[in-house]
């Protein structure tokens, strides 16, 4: 009796009490290594970006930007083209629900946000010619 409260404790502890952990690589090949990332709404994202390549962050730079549902992610990329000074995020652009800065080889960037609703909310690689092979989806549920 007393193992099986001891057991039910320890599971109650193994619960996501916290923020969910979530690790993306990025790499010189131009790539993530994750296209789908599901997730509960409401829930805190510890999203944490590496870049595994060597290159260096003005050659193979990348960032990790989640963009609100209905963002017509060409014309986002288009204008990110632009912002170079804030990691090619443009600034009080409302499609932007967050984002890393941009990152070299060997560099890494965490950041934590939740998303409310539920829905599928596309996220890019917004370095200059980067979003056609570096994007993805986070769905929530
Ligand atoms: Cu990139």
């Amino acid at each position: 009796m007393r193992k099986i409260l001891l057991t039910v404790v320890l599971a109650l502890f193994a619960m996501p009490l916290f923020a969910k952990d979530v690790v993306v690589n990025s790499d010189d090949a131009m790539k993530f290594d994750v296209s789908e990332i599901k997730v509960k709404a409401g829930e805190e994202i510890k999203l944490t970006l590496n870049h595994t390549g060597k290159l260096g962050k003005d050659v193979m730079g990348h960032n990790f930007v989640v963009l609100a549902q209905g963002t017509d992610v060409q014309a986002f990329a288009n204008a990110a083209i632009q912002a170079k000074a804030t990691d090619y995020v443009p600034e009080g652009n409302d499609s932007v629900l967050a984002h890393t800065k941009v990152i070299g080889g060997g560099e890494s960037d965490t950041i934590t946000f939740t998303l409310k609703e539920k829905g599928t909310y596309e996220f890019i690689c917004s370095f200059p010619g980067h979003s056609f092979m570096m994007k993805g989806v986070i769905i929530v549920e």
